[in-house]
């Protein structure tokens, strides 16, 4: 895997990646270099064999305070829409498309991007000091990198309302209470319960999570019927591998399931 300069990665147990924005001083906020090698190492990882979760967190006291402010200059002439298409939103899709779970591990400030890059993650874990904020309208701009779509499906339209016209700090409690975290856990739990989460997802059939994830997504904008049909073409694909078999073979002898992906 290529070497980088503001990511690290590691496969801390077999089947479990971990990888960090690594750009603390800036709260990992992302510059042309960072996102770049956010899209490349995304697309290694789509390929990696054996991969089974991902968790997804930010390096010191930041997840990610979005784009770098401070590395443009909006006087100059720029296409933000330019920037969404060719920087963001293949990392959005990247990561939305990876075949196995992924786990935001939201440490610290999850701002603008940086939060909607949390919220295309499969699942959150805040530490009790995590924030997120709808930075955007803050500085003249709207919503981005899915956020409009993730708060929607996730709260409703009215609370996605005010959360991205207030751009108030929302707390990992209250991020709790709306339903846009799984789990707050204390600071200094947070990596051993993000490595508990993804360890336990490396235990499970990882073509009947991929296709759950698949179907789930799916969800948020098909209708009944359309659901109906992909359940049933997605099923006809898991009730084909040796996982299922597996799988029923050990619920009748009594014994937990050794599932291999296939
Ligand atoms: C930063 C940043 C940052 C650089 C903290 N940049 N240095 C936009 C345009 C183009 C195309 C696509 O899409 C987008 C999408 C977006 O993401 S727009 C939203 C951009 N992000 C923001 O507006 C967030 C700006 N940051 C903040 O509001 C605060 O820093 C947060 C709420 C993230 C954290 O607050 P605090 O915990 O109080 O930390 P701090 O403000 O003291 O920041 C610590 C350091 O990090 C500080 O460095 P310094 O050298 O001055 O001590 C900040 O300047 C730096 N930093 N965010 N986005």
């Amino acid at each position: 895997m290529a070497a980088y300069e503001t990511l690290r990665y590691e496969e801390p147990e077999p089947g479990v990646g971990w990888l960090e924005l690594n750009r603390p001083e800036q709260l990992n906020a992302f510059d042309e270099t960072l996102t770049r090698e956010l899209q490349q190492l995304l697309r290694d990882l789509e390929r990696q064999e054996g991969l089974r979760a991902l968790v997804l967190t930010g390096a010191g006291r930041g997840f990610c305070a979005g784009q770098d402010l401070k590395s443009i200059d909006p006087a100059q002439e720029r296409s933000l829409g330019r920037s969404l298409e060719e920087r963001y939103n293949p990392i959005i899709r990247r990561l939305r498309a990876l075949p196995f779970p992924v786990i935001a591990a939201v440490n610290g400030a999850a701002a603008g991007a940086g939060m909607s890059l949390a919220l295309a993650c499969d699942v959150r874990l805040a530490a009790e000091s995590a924030f997120f904020v709808q930075a955007f309208v803050r500085i003249g701009l709207v919503p981005d990198s899915g956020s409009s779509f993730f708060l929607v499906h996730l709260l409703g339209y009215a609370r996605a309302f005010e959360i991205a016209t207030l751009g108030e700090r929302i707390s990992a409690q209250e991020a709790l209470h709306l339903g846009l975290v799984n789990r707050v856990v204390p600071d200094d739990r947070l990596r051993e319960e993000a490595l508990a989460w993804a360890r336990r997802y490396a235990t499970l059939p990882p073509r009947a999570l991929a296709l759950t994830k698949r179907l789930l997504q799916k969800a948020t904008w098909a209708s009944l019927e359309e659901m109906l049909q992909y359940e049933q073409y997605c099923q006809e694909i898991a009730g084909r591998t040796e996982d299922y078999r597996e799988g029923v073979a050990a619920f009748r002898e009594k014994r937990a399931p050794v599932f291999k992906g296939r």
